[in-house]
C-alpha cells in the first residue's frame, strides 16, 4: 500500500545524494514475524550522506492485516534543520493512520519562522490530512510542528492526495537543505547533536509501536530494534 511511497523516497534520494549504505545491526535488517495470523515481514534500510548523517526508512508487509512505513531523515550535526518524519500505518481497510512532518530541533521564534512557517502553504493544500487529532503517546509540542499532516483517512486518499502531499513535503525539505548554511561553530554543532540525542530518547522511550514490534517478533528484538536501530542514539531504559 505504502511501497510507491517507499520507491519514491529511494529514487529521490539516489537522484540528489551521494549514497553510502549505513550497516544495521545483525538480525535487525529484516524478519519475518510467524506469530500472528498472517506471516509478517519487516526490513529496513539505512544510508547517509554528507549533508544527512542517517535516512533509514522501514516497511511492514503484513498483508491486509499490516502495511506500515516509517522514515527519519536526520540532518548531518551542521545543519539545524528539522527531521524527516513519516509514519505511515493501515491495519486493515477502517484504520489507516497517516503522520508526515518536519520534526523541529528548537521552539524558539527564529527557528519556526525559518523552518515550520515554509511549510504552511502545503498544509493548507492538504486540511483534509492535517485534522488536528489528539496525541496519546507524545506530545504534540515537543517534537511536532504545528503544520504536521495528521490524518484518520482511506486508501483512496492514501493513492491521491496523501502521495501529493509527499511529494510536496519532499520537494520543501529538499528546498530547505539545499538553502541551509552549514554552521562551523564546534557549540553550535554539539548543540544540534544533543537535541537529536534527545529526539532519539524521547522517541524511543514511547514509540507506540513498541507493543506491535514485541507481537511480531519479541521483546527482546523489539528492545534491540528501537534502540539499536531506530533511535540509535538512546540509552534503553534501565
Ligand atoms: C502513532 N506509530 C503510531 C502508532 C504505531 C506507530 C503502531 C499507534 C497507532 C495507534 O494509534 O494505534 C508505528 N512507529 C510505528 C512504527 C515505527 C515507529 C512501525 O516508530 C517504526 C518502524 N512516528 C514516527 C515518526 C513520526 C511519528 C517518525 O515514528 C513523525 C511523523 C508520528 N506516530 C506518530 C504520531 C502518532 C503515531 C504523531 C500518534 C501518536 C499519539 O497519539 O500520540
Amino acid at each position: 500500500m505504502y511501497k510507491p511511497f517507499m520507491d519514491f523516497l529511494e529514487q529521490e534520494l539516489f537522484k540528489r545524494f551521494d549514497l553510502q549504505s549505513q550497516p544495521i545491526p545483525p538480525g535487525l535488517e529484516r524478519q519475518v514475524s510467524t506469530r500472528g495470523k498472517h506471516p509478517a515481514t519487516i526490513q529496513s534500510w539505512c544510508y547517509q550522506c554528507p549533508e544527512l548523517r542517517k535516512i533509514r526508512y522501514t516497511y511492514i508487509d503484513g498483508g491486509e492485516a499490516s502495511q506500515v512505513f516509517n522514515s527519519v531523515i536526520y540532518p548531518s550535526y551542521q545543519y539545524d534543520l528539522p527531521l524527516l518524519g513519516i509514519d505511515f500505518l493501515s491495519f486493515g481497510k477502517h484504520k489507516i493512520l497517516v503522520v508526515m512532518d518536519f520534526q523541529p530541533l528548537f521552539r524558539d521564534p527564529d527557528y519556526l519562522k525559518k523552518y515550520i512557517e515554509p511549510m504552511k502553504g502545503v498544509r493548507d493544500r492538504y486540511s483534509d490530512l492535517a485534522q488536528n487529532l489528539e496525541m496519546k503517546f507524545y506530545d504534540a509540542n515537543q517534537y511536532f510542528s504545528q503544520y504536521l499532516l495528521f490524518a484518520k483517512t482511506d486508501a483512496e486518499t492514501v493513492q491521491t492526495e496523501l502521495f501529493q502531499a509527499y511529494k510536496d513535503y519532499l520537494n520543501l525539505y529538499w528546498e530547505l537543505l539545499d538553502r541551509a548554511q552549514p554552521l562551523s561553530d564546534a557549540m553550535a554543532k554539539e548543540r544540534i547533536r544533543t537535541a537529536q540525542r534527545d529526539y532519539d530518547q524521547y522517541s524511543a522511550d514511547r514509540d507506540p509501536a513498541s507493543g506491535l514490534f514485541s507481537s511480531y517478533f519479541g521483546h527482546e528484538w523489539s528492545e534491540r530494534f528501537l534502540y539499536e536501530f531506530l533511535f540509535s542514539e538512546a540509552k534503553p531504559l534501565a
